[in-house]
């Protein structure tokens, strides 16, 4: 295996000017029916900065070729390119080795790739599958077709009503000599809940238990240490971070990747390839089969060093302050329920319903008003079903929203309950 040097620290300005950041997303400054464009949609995906943009530009117009097959210059290149992404996204992630990034179409392949060769080998009839209440569809419905195919159980750590958050005090309950996975959100989409995923994957370690963390909502948001979190695999998906769409990372532990058997079968993961049998490379290539998405990993590449220069520490302070600054302002409207934690631990996004107003509604008012909002069940109908609802209205924040955006945000939500009677 390849190890690397540890972690340098990030590359930081020395204050972000957070609202001269805005300048780099050329798509930021229009308007939407007439208005001013205010995104608050980034927990479905992110804008991308021009760098990325570039990056990508760059790739098609230079050194497009494929990859690990061509002896030719554009091939060593794109190849070269290619593999310097999966070295960047294990610095990223502060992961021990290059060999523990296996690229994947994001976050809901990454956490599908685990349920069908992980799990197919080691989940077996009578083991229990340890989920939370939270988490989104990509994190229930893989461990539902697995359990369907190997007969075990899915088991669900509860949250504790609107306030959206786990007991940590909890967990020793669910911790039978059963339990094989626990598989948990690190941010949740719906409620902003962050959860601490280190004490999990630490106690559920202890009891030999395999982990794997969704990063979906969090890569982005603030800094990751796989080692400091200790889990086994992490998902996470690049367009959620000003990367790319269709592009993910799976990191995954060494000698988990080790005992795991390949993904998909094809050119690219094998060594030899005979009429009736085949022999495959070690990982991560071995989860890697076809032609892969090589402009998805340079345009990552180029998302994780934006990140970086501005500090995923200092972005991880700026989110929780939007989301601290509009759930407070949203908390004073009455005829208002919010959904997720009043204090600490919330990250940068708000969830709510209006008194007698669709959260549909309220999304499709504020669109008129240039207000990208999202309204629905967000991929999270247990949850919803948990809540008593079936949908909310979700405003979620990245760093180049401001509190300006959110006292306007607020302010139409105002006038819709008054458009609605309330
Ligand atoms: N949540 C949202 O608007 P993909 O689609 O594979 O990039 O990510 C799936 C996913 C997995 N886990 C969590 C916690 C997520 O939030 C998401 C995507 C989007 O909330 C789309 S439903």
């Amino acid at each position: 295996m390849k190890t690397l040097n540890p972690s340098p620290p990030s590359i930081t300005l020395s204050a972000p000017n957070w609202s001269a950041l805005r300048e780099d997303f050329p798509i930021l400054d229009q308007k939407v029916h007439g208005h001013p464009l205010i995104y608050f949609d980034n927990a479905a995906t992110s804008q991308k900065p021009r760098a990325v943009i570039d990056a990508l530009v760059h790739y098609y117009e230079r050194d497009n070729a494929n990859v690990h097959r061509g002896l030719h210059e554009l091939s060593n290149r794109a190849t070269d390119a290619f593999e310097a992404a999966r070295v960047r996204a294990a610095k990223f992630l502060n992961a021990r080795s290059a060999d523990e990034i296996i690229f994947t179409r994001g976050t809901t392949e990454s956490i599908n790739l685990v349920a069908a060769t992980w799990g197919t080998k080691f989940i077996k009839r009578g083991n229990k599958i340890l989920l939370t209440e939270m988490e989104h569809h990509s994190n229930i419905v893989p461990w539902q077709l697995l359990a369907e195919r190997t007969g075990a159980q899915l088991v669900f750590l509860p949250i504790n009503g609107d306030a959206g958050l786990l007991d940590p005090g909890q967990l020793d309950e669910y911790v039978t000599s059963d339990v094989k996975l626990l598989a948990m959100t690190h941010i949740s989409n719906s409620l902003g809940t962050i959860n601490p995923i280190a004490e999990y994957c630490e106690r559920a370690r202890r009891h030999g238990i395999v982990t794997l963390i969704d990063a979906a909502q969090s890569a982005g948001h603030c800094p990751i240490d796989v080692q400091q979190i200790g889990c086994d695999f992490l998902a996470l998906s690049a367009h959620k971070m000003c990367g790319p769409t269709g592009f993910g990372v799976l990191y995954g532990r060494g000698e988990r990747l080790e005992e795991t058997p390949p993904y998909q079968g094809g050119g690219e993961m094998i060594l030899s390839v005979d009429y009736h049998k085949s022999t495959w490379k070690q990982a991560p290539h071995k989860f890697e089969a076809g032609t892969p998405d090589i402009s998805g990993a340079i345009a990552l590449h180029a998302a994780m060093d934006y990140l970086d220069r501005i500090g995923r520490d200092r972005i991880a302070q700026h989110d929780q302050d939007l989301g601290a600054y509009a759930f407070e302002k949203l908390a004073a409207l009455k005829g208002i329920r919010l959904f997720g934690p009043t204090i600490g631990g919330r990250a940068g996004l708000v969830s709510f319903l209006l008194d007698g107003v669709h959260a549909h509604d309220v999304v499709t008012v504020a669109d008129q008003r240039g207000v990208a909002l999202r309204g629905g069940h967000h991929c999270n109908q247990p949850l919803m079903k948990k809540l008593g609802v079936d949908s909310t209205a979700r405003a979620s924040f990245y760093f180049y929203n401001t509190t300006e955006e959110i006292d306007h945000f607020v302010e139409l939500v105002r006038e819709i309950q008054k458009f609605f009677g309330n």
